[in-house]
C-alpha cells in the first residue's frame, strides 16, 4: 500500500461552512431531483463512500473486477478503432485502472464527476453500463450521449457524470461552478474534477482553484500525473513537477498518491472527499498513474525509450494487483481466469450491442446543444451555407 505525501504547509485553517446544508436565500433554484442511491449503478459496481481501512477480500475482488473490465473494454475499443467502427479521437485509460476505480469508490452515487477526454473507464465505474459507453464510441443513438458526443464527450445526468471535455482544462471552471451550485442549493454532494498533469499549466486551472479556495467550494481536483501531456514530459513543462504542491498557492490541502494501488487511491480520495463534504473545503489530489500506451489510439509513442517501455511493464496496476491477490490467497489463478472470461464476455456483449444499435437520426443533430432554448440559435446542417440570403 502506498504512502500519501502531504505537501508541507498547505493545510488551510478549517473554516465554518457558510451555505452547505442550509436553504439558499436567493430565488428558487428549481432543483433537479437526486437519483436514488445506487440508481443506474450495476450490481457489481464498486461500493460508494467506502471508509479507509483494510478492505475485505470481496471488496478487493470487486475492485479487481472493475479494473479488469476497464482494461478489456479499452483493449476492445482500440481494436474497434482499427476496424473503423469508432471515429474521431479516442484516448484510453490503459494503466489508469486502479486510479479510476479507487477514485470512483470514494464517491457517492449523488456526487458529481467532471473528466477530461480520457473518460471511458470513469463512465463505467461511475455506474454507466458498458453497453452505453461502447455504443457512444460507435456513435450510436443508444450511447451515453445519444451518439452525438463520442469518446470525448460523454454526459449522463442520472449518473452525475457532467462530461467528458476535449478542451484541455475546459472541465475545471465548470466543476468549480457545479461546486458553487451545490453550495447554493444546499446539501452535501461533492464535485470531483479529473484532469491530466498537462492541465495544471492552463490558466483556467489556476483561476478555478483560486475561486474554489476563496469561496470554500466542495470540490476535489484530481490531477492524473502520467508524466506526459501528449509527448511532453512533466519535467519539461512544469517549473514545479510535484504538481500537488500547487495547492499551496490556494491554501488548499493536497496529497500525492501511488495511482497503481487501488486501495491507496481509494483511501486518499476518501480523505479528500470527506474534507469537501464535511468542511466544504476544496482539495488537490495528485495520482502517479502510468499511461501504458500512446496519448491516443493512433499514437505509437515513439518518443519513449526502450528502457521506459520496459519500466512501464512493471508499473502495470492490473498485473500488480493480480499478483498481490494471488499471494494473499484471495484470488487463485483459475478464479482470475474465470473472472477474465466473464468480463471479456461482458465487453463482447457491449460491442455487439453497439454494432446492432442504429445511428442517430440527423434531424436530432441540434437537439442536445443547449438545455434551454436560445433565441437566434444558428441551426445549420453540414454543407449548408453559413449565411442564407
Ligand atoms: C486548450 C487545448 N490545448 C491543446 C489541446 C491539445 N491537446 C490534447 S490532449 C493534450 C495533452 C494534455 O495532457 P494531460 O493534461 O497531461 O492529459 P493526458 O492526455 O495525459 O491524460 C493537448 C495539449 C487541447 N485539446 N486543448
Ligand atoms: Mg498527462
Amino acid at each position: 500500500m502506498a504512502e500519501t505525501t502531504r505537501s508541507a504547509g498547505t493545510a488551510a485553517p478549517a473554516r465554518t461552512r457558510r451555505t452547505r446544508g442550509t436553504k439558499p436565500s436567493g430565488p428558487e433554484t428549481g432543483g433537479e431531483s437526486a437519483p436514488a442511491p445506487g440508481a443506474g449503478i450495476p450490481a457489481d459496481a464498486v461500493p460508494g463512500g467506502a471508509a479507509p481501512g483494510g478492505p475485505d477480500a470481496e471488496t478487493l475482488i470487486g475492485y479487481y473486477r472493475q479494473m479488469l473490465l476497464i482494461r478489456r473494454f479499452e483493449e476492445r475499443a482500440a481494436r474497434a478503432y482499427t476496424e473503423a467502427k469508432i471515429g474521431g479521437y479516442c484516448h484510453l485509460n490503459l494503466g489508469e485502472e486502479a486510479t479510476v476505480v479507487g477514485l470512483m469508490s470514494a464517491l457517492r452515487p449523488t456526487d458529481y464527476l467532471f473528466t477530461n477526454y480520457r473518460e471511458h473507464g470513469y463512465a463505467i465505474a461511475k455506474g454507466i453500463h458498458p453497453d452505453r459507453v461502447m455504443a457512444e464510441l460507435y456513435g450510436r443513438s443508444t450511447g451515453v450521449s445519444k451518439g452525438w458526443g463520442g469518446s470525448m464527450h460523454m454526459f449522463d445526468k442520472e449518473a452525475r457524470l457532467l462530461g467528458g471535455y476535449g478542451i484541455v482544462g475546459g472541465q475545471v471552471p465548470l466543476a468549480a461552478g457545479a461546486a458553487l451550485a451545490v453550495n447554493y442549493k444546499g446539501g452535501d454532494d461533492v464535485v470531483m474534477c479529473q484532469m491530466g498533469d498537462g492541465t495544471t499549466a492552463i490558466g483556467a486551472f489556476h483561476e478555478s482553484l483560486n475561486i474554489a479556495g476563496l469561496w470554500d467550494l466542495p470540490a476535489v481536483f484530481v490531477v492524473i500525473n502520467n508524466g506526459l501531456g501528449m509527448g511532453t514530459t512533466v519535467e519539461n513543462s512544469s517549473a514545479e513537477p510535484e504538481l500537488h504542491k500547487r495547492g499551496a498557492a490556494y491554501r488548499m490541502e493536497s496529497a500525492r498518491v501511488d495511482g497503481t494501488d487501488v486501495v491507496a487511491v481509494r483511501d486518499a480520495a476518501v480523505l479528500a472527499v470527506e474534507k469537501a463534504r464535511a468542511e466544504s473545503r476544496p482539495y488537490l489530489l495528485e495520482t502517479m498513474s502510468p499511461r501504458l500506451k500512446g496519448h491516443s489510439v493512433v499514437d505509437p509513442a515513439r518518443y519513449r525509450s526502450k528502457e521506459e517501455r520496459e519500466a512501464l511493464k512493471a508499473a502495470d496496476p492490473l498485473a500488480r494487483m493480480a499478483l498481490d491477490l494471488a499471494d494473499q490467497g484471495i484470488l487463485s489463478h483459475d478464479a482470475r481466469d474465470a473472472l477474465d472470461a466473464e468480463v471479456t464476455a461482458e465487453v463482447d456483449a457491449a460491442a455487439a450491442f453497439a454494432d446492432r444499435s442504429p445511428a442517430p437520426d440527423v434531424s436530432t443533430l441540434f437537439d442536445y446543444t443547449y438545455a434551454t432554448p436560445v433565441p437566434g440559435e444558428l441551426r445549420r446542417m453540414p454543407a449548408d451555407p453559413v449565411f442564407s440570403s
